[in-house]
């Protein structure tokens, strides 16, 4: 039976969330000596390790079908691939950031300066479209030392918490664009292959669908139920239950964490008991 290989980082930010996604999949994958590549032990699927740089190419060409791994990797390498899923982990910003004594005025206080980054291209293009002229300088690594030692004037890195930032004496002016993991597929995978994406990609629309949601059982008296309906609205409507105890009755629903200890205060104040609030592990629609 033909297989599906998936690229995945092989250490850093994203190795853990992404085996956990697969994980969430139902697909088991033993990693114990972080191998360079291993086969899943219940699906058709072989797992590659590689660096998130490479994965781009990777699936291209067809060495991977297909992988995980930061969209910002994908807009930088501009590799001809399919973003199929965003994956909802890894979330973080592409900003520029200048020396927090520097008074910024706008993205014009960039003319004529040099900032930088790993991440030439989506910079470029960004200043290109804007008609600004900048001088790019091109690090591997360590982007946000590169003002304090003199070799720019402004950088644009990854942001997420923005301790970097403040630790290196700089401040945040523009955030350009929001990345978070996604998988990426070859644009011609065979028929089999895209048969398991899809089959992977129900799957993980099932685990997100599930995430910030929650199953809430609870118990109330019938005059007070339309009530509670509109507080529920469920997935499609909320289940309801006559109680064996006359008068009473038993709804189900799933609500959402957003505004969880609003809805659950709404439901005492209309009487709701014996509220029972459930952690959703899929939700297959
Ligand atoms: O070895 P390999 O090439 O595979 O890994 P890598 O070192 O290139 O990547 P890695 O593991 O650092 O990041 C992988 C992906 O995680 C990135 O491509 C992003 O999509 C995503 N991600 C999410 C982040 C961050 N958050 C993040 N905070 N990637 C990097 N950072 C770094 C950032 O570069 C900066 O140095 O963290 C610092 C800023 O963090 P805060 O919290 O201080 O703002
Ligand atoms: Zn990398």
């Amino acid at each position: 039976m033909e297989k599906i290989k998936i690229a995945i980082q092989k250490s850093g930010r994203l190795s853990e969330k992404s085996l956990d996604l697969l994980t969430e999949c139902g697909i088991r994958v033993s990693n114990g000596n972080r191998k360079l590549k291993t086969d899943a032990r219940n699906f058709p699927m072989e797992i590659f390790f590689l660096r998130d740089d490479d994965i781009p190419q990777y699936v291209e060409q067809g060495v991977a079908d297909i992988g995980i791994l930061g969209e910002n990797e994908v807009w930088e390498k501009e590799k001809d691939v399919e973003v199929v899923e965003k994956l909802g982990f890894g979330n973080c910003r592409l900003s520029l950031a200048i020396p927090k004594d520097e008074e910024y005025t706008g993205l014009d206080y960039f003319n004529g300066k040099r900032i930088a980054t790993s991440y030439p291209k989506t910079l470029g293009k960004f200043f290109q479209v804007k008609g600004i002229d900048v001088t790019i300088e091109e690090l591997g690594g360590s982007v946000e030392i590169a003002t304090g030692i003199g070799l720019a004037d402004g950088i644009f890195d990854i942001v997420s918490t923005g301790s970097t930032l403040i630790m290196n004496g700089l401040k945040e002016a523009e955030t350009i664009i929001k990345s978070e993991a996604v998988l990426i597929s070859n644009k011609n995978l065979s028929p089999a292959k895209a048969a398991l994406l899809e089959q992977l990609l129900f799957r993980i629309k099932s685990y997100k669908n599930g995430q910030g949601k929650k199953y809430v059982l609870l118990n109330a008296r019938n005059e007070e139920i339309p009530a509670i309906v509109r507080l529920l609205p469920g997935m499609r409507s909320p289940s309801i239950l006559p109680l064996a105890d006359e008068g009473w009755s038993s709804v189900h629903s799933v609500i959402s964490d957003d505004h969880f200890w609003e809805i659950i205060d709404e439901l005492k104040r209309h009487g709701a008991e014996g509220i029972l609030v459930v952690p959703i592990e899929k939700m297959i629609l």
